[in-house]
């Protein structure tokens, strides 16, 4: 399989890097820290394609253990069906999350697409309907990293955005959309911005106070969005590149303009937070150790925006090596917990109004250790 392989070689190049722990940097900002405590908003803890670091990803199982474990809002991906239902995927693309692979019936279906410019080769939801997709089973995405979860292979569908909002509403939390590709989707016919505005409509949930945020990669579906709905957005930023409808339209700005001060008043515009990759706050030098952090939680601030930075994972494999910890000479040493509660504590530190994490329940047991006994919640913001 070549995903294995592949998580195989990054994983014998990660270890080959792996040094000693050190402490990390980063300054703070009590200021922040005591604002937060004292508005009753802490930090939104946020189940990044629900408890992901447990259960295989986008499945109502995960949603379900992060919401036990404490999660203020779950996060499910969303692309299209062939007859235009959403559904909760990390991509179109399914074969590293599902078993299409043994559905001997489904074979034929096997596509190679241009996917945001990239070629990519399996089974794409937009070629199933809801019904045909129903009948696959979720399988782990990184078995390597995390051998436990592939207890659960086999046991659950992929849920469409209705009943992952039931589970919200059931739960009493909110929920975190992106839209994935939503340009490629408009290419072929499956708009993603009307079914998502229409479903969250008809659940009660386009208003501002909504327990909801909308995000996107690209900007122009944002901007649409502004438009057709009251609920909150948000622009994701990476840590390079640019969005794919600039590539498209040849704006020559990059992620890197966007996460500017100016950058982030021009998203004030149309937004109401950013979802940036960590890395943008805290950055890694060529040795995955972390560097000073930059001003980019005050800048965002101060164009008032929120700031809900991702992905917060317990493995040692993602870990700068501030917060690795273990002995890396050990076999397990990459899928074992390092010390992510550093982590948390430092970008809790930082003022961040949210974070996205498989590991739901060691954020929440960190903002209790850095803010006290409060509790999140989504009807706070
Ligand atoms: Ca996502
Ligand atoms: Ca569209």
């Amino acid at each position: 399989m070549r995903t294995t392989q592949k998580l195989c070689a990054v994983l014998a190049l990660v270890a080959v890097m792996v040094a000693a722990a050190g402490v990390a940097r980063g300054g703070s900002n009590d200021d922040d820290k005591g604002e937060k405590a004292a508005k009753g908003k802490l930090p939104l803890v946020i189940g990044h394609r629900g408890a992901s670091g447990y259960r295989p990803e986008h499945t109502l199982a995960a949603y379900k253990l992060a919401i036990g474990m404490g999660a203020d809002y779950v996060e499910p991906d969303l692309v299209s069906t062939k007859d235009g239902v959403l559904v909760a995927r990390h991509e179109n693309e399914i074969s590293a999350t599902t078993d299409v692979e043994n559905h001997p019936e489904f074979a034929s279906r096997f596509r190679t697409k241009s996917i945001d410019g990239a070629p990519v080769s399996g089974w794409f939801t937009e070629d199933f309907a809801l019904a045909e997709l129903k009948a696959l089973r979720a399988t782990e995405r990184i078995p390597e990293l995390r051998l436990d979860n592939a207890a659960f292979d086999g046991l659950y569908q992929i849920p469409t955005l209705q009943e992952v909002i039931d589970l919200a509403k059931s739960a009493g939390v909110g929920i975190y959309p992106e839209t994935k590709h939503p340009t490629y989707f408009d290419s072929i016919g499956l708009s993603l911005e009307e079914p998502l505005v229409a479903t969250l409509r008809a659940n009660g949930w386009s208003r501002k106070k909504a327990p909801v945020f909308i995000q996107s990669f690209e900007v122009s579906n944002l901007k649409e969005l502004n438009r057709m709905t009251d609920a909150p957005l948000v622009q994701l930023l990476n840590a390079s590149g640019k969005p794919y409808d600039f590539v498209l339209n040849g704006d020559p700005r990059t992620y890197a303009d966007l996460a500017t001060a100016a950058g982030l008043r021009e998203i004030a515009r149309y937004a109401d937070g950013v979802g940036p990759n960590k890395n943008l706050i805290v950055p890694r030098d060529g040795s995955n150790h972390l560097l000073t952090p930059t001003t980019l939680v005050r800048d965002a601030h101060r164009a008032d925006l929120v700031v809900h930075p991702w992905t917060f994972r317990n493995e040692n494999f993602f870990l700068p090596e501030d917060f690795r910890h273990g002995n890396s000479a050990h076999p397990s040493y990459l899928r074992a917990t390092g010390d992510s509660p550093g982590e948390y504590a430092l970008f809790y530190r930082l003022g961040i109004d949210g974070l996205f994490t498989d590991n739901p329940d060691t954020a929440v047991a960190t903002r209790v250790e850095s803010f006290g006994d409060k509790g999140g919640g989504a009807d706070d913001k």
